[in-house]
């Protein structure tokens, strides 16, 4: 029954079945199939990978892209709650943004409520966020850290930019870097010189909660 509707949220995505998969979420919301969050999430996460395939392999185009990445961001805002209910005292601020030029929001608002729950105050930038205003977070917040999302090979650089400014401003050692997104690996963590790379929400948070104690 569990994978049953860990299926449909899946398949309904993969089917552009908006009303399937929202049902399959507000059914795991209510508790009728005993279904963690998380696994709803990975669920939709996983069928996000899929699409991405029939994308670039040129089987899906911009249309279903976009219609999957709408279906997507509903049923996140309907499981986001449920991550969030565990949030205990603040483990420390964390400010996260898509960078400038990149409208991709999914995966930083996952990370945002992974860490929400481990007890983090976040600061959501939003998306396509220049430069200055990840600096103007720093100073104005003092966070533990500064996310950074990026999923386009052709906004990567942006990162580099942030991580040079905060440089120059004197902010660099007042500040860790983390950073994510399908666009982004560990290397290029270090060439840009950020301090961690996480591959996926969880990680990012095992990190977060290092740093906090340390
Ligand atoms: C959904 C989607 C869209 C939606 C976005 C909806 C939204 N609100 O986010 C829409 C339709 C808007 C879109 C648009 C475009 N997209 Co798009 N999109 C995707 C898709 C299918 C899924 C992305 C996603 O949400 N994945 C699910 C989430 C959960 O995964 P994630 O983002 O990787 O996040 C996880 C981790 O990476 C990590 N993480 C992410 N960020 C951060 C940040 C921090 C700090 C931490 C710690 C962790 C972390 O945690 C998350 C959870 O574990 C990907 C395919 C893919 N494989 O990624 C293409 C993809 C990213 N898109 C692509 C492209 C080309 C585009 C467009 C240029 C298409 C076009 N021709 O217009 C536009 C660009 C618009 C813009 N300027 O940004 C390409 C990018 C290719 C490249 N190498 O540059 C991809 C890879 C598809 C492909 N295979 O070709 N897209």
């Amino acid at each position: 029954m569990a994978n049953g509707i860990l299926e449909q949220l899946k398949n309904g995505l993969l089917e552009l079945d908006r009303d399937s998969t929202v049902e399959a979420a507000n059914s795991i919301i209510r508790g009728d199939i005993s279904v963690s969050v998380k696994e709803a999430v990975d669920a939709v996460s996983d069928a996000l990978q899929i699409v991405g395939k029939r994308f670039q392999d040129g089987d899906w185009f911009l249309a279903e892209l976009v219609y999957s990445g709408e279906i997507a961001k509903e049923v996140m805002n309907l499981l986001s709650p449920l991550l969030e209910a565990g949030a205990t005292e603040s483990a420390g601020t964390v400010a996260v943004g898509t960078v400038a030029g990149d409208l991709h929001d999914l995966g930083k608002n996952i990370f945002i409520n992974y860490a929400k729950s481990a007890g983090f105050n976040m600061i959501d930038l939003g998306i396509d966020v220049p430069t200055q205003k990840f600096i103007d977070a720093v100073r104005e917040h003092k966070p533990l850290a500064l996310g950074m999302s990026c999923l386009l090979t052709s906004t990567d650089p942006e990162i580099g930019k942030v991580i040079e400014e905060l440089g120059r401003q004197n902010l660099r050692d007042k500040v860790k870097v983390i950073i994510g997104g399908a666009a982004l690996t560990e290397q290029f963590a270090q060439a840009a010189g950020a301090d961690a790379f996480a591959p996926d929400a969880v990680t990012g948070t095992d990190i977060i909660k290092q740093w906090s104690v340390a």
